[in-house]
């Protein structure tokens, strides 16, 4: 990439990972909110097209999704509407060669908030198994040191029946955080975010 791509977009890319990461609060705003979406698209499809004009091989190729998924931080992600279980949702995601999203920074996490930002969305993630001990969905546990958004007392496995994971959109109740995870009952309906490897 050239230097000058790199200047123009990181700067801003960076302060926008701090809002997300340092300001949890913030996220109650729905200006802001929409700042921050209209924000981070900007500078990520700069970011991409300063790579292919450049020729910027392997890197541009990952800006590059197929049809109905969007780049975001080195992955693509597809917003899937409809309300599904975690397993409707998941097998959904498969059928487009994908699986549901498990975001592993702050950066992935922005992106999958700020896709249908007022929705819970379903995560693939879950603790269905091993209650307490939370994997992604190929079964790989997400370890100490795997990036986590728990809002504050989450998860909370509530009336012994909650396993499976959603990120938090605006329509939540007021001591759950936009952007935030909580754990969730598996069979209730979400919308959901697929990912591509
Ligand atoms: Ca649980
Ligand atoms: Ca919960």
């Amino acid at each position: 990439m050239p230097r000058s791509a790199g200047v123009r977009w990181w700067p801003a890319f960076s302060a926008l990972v701090c809002l997300a990461g340092c300001g949890g609060d913030l996220y109650t705003a729905g200006t802001l909110r929409q700042y921050l979406k209209e924000v981070v698209n900007e500078a990520l499809n700069v970011h991409c097209e300063s790579l292919k004009q450049s020729g910027g091989g392997l890197s541009a190729f990952q800006c590059s999704c197929p049809a109905g998924f969007k780049w975001c931080a080195g992955h693509c992600y597809k917003l899937q509407e409809a309300f599904m279980t975690h397993d409707q949702a998941e097998a959904s995601c498969v059928q487009i060669n994908s699986h549901l999203a498990v975001p592993r920074s702050r950066e992935e996490n922005l992106c999958v908030a700020v896709m249908a930002s007022e929705e819970n969305k379903w995560l693939g993630i879950n603790d269905r198994y091993s209650e307490g001990l939370f994997v992604d969905w190929e079964g790989r546990p997400l370890t100490g040191e795997h990036f986590k958004a728990w809002a504050r007392g989450q998860p909370d496995d509530a009336s012994d029946e909650e396993d499976c994971v959603e990120i938090l959109g605006s329509k939540s109740s007021e001591h759950l955080i936009y952007g935030k995870w909580n754990d969730r009952k598996c069979t209730d309906n979400n919308p959901s975010v697929c990912q591509l490897a």
